[in-house]
């Protein structure tokens, strides 16, 4: 079976717990029983990770060559500063849908430009946790796998 990588970046970890009526309620761990659950229903594997450091960011997209199929990517604040992950990215040549829970061209002008959105297969962007599920039809579509 297909499997498709789910990575967060910065701060990622905090949701539900601040900022609700910018992010949401739900936490990062029920997006990743939603994904669990949705990916069940489509025909996909997913892995769930998250992490807070930029290089470890870069090591998962490097390690998804030749384990994933996709990858779907919540860079957090990196998207709007990283280098490093649009080089790592461009570099696996693995289809990567840029994600966000918040609708970042209706934010602060800082967060319309996404390093990542040249690299992407597509973005979406605005529509909360739901955007995940979104994404894994997205992407199980892009892949192949009928949904
Ligand atoms: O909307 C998104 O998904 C973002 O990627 C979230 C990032 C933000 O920097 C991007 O511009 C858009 C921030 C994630 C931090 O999430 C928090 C959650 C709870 C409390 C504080 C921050």
């Amino acid at each position: 079976m297909h499997s498709i990588l789910i990575l967060n970046g910065p701060n990622l970890n905090l949701l539900g717990s601040r900022q609700p009526e910018v992010y949401g309620a739900v936490t990062l761990s029920d997006i990743e029983t939603m994904c669990r659950s949705h990916s069940q229903d489509i025909g996909v594997n997913v892995e769930f990770l998250q992490s807070n450091h930029e290089g470890e960011l870069v090591d998962a997209i490097h390690a998804a060559k030749g384990t994933h199929a996709a990858i779907i990517l919540n860079a957090g604040a990196y998207t709007h500063s990283s280098i490093a992950l649009m080089d790592a990215i461009a570099s696996v040549e693995l289809p990567v849908i840029e994600l966000h829970l918040s609708n970042i061209h209706a934010r602060e002008e800082f967060r319309h430009k996404s390093f990542i959105a040249p690299v992407a297969l597509g973005q979406i962007c605005g529509f909360g946790a739901q955007g995940y599920t979104l994404a894994l039809d997205a992407a199980a579509r892009h892949i192949g796998v009928a949904s």
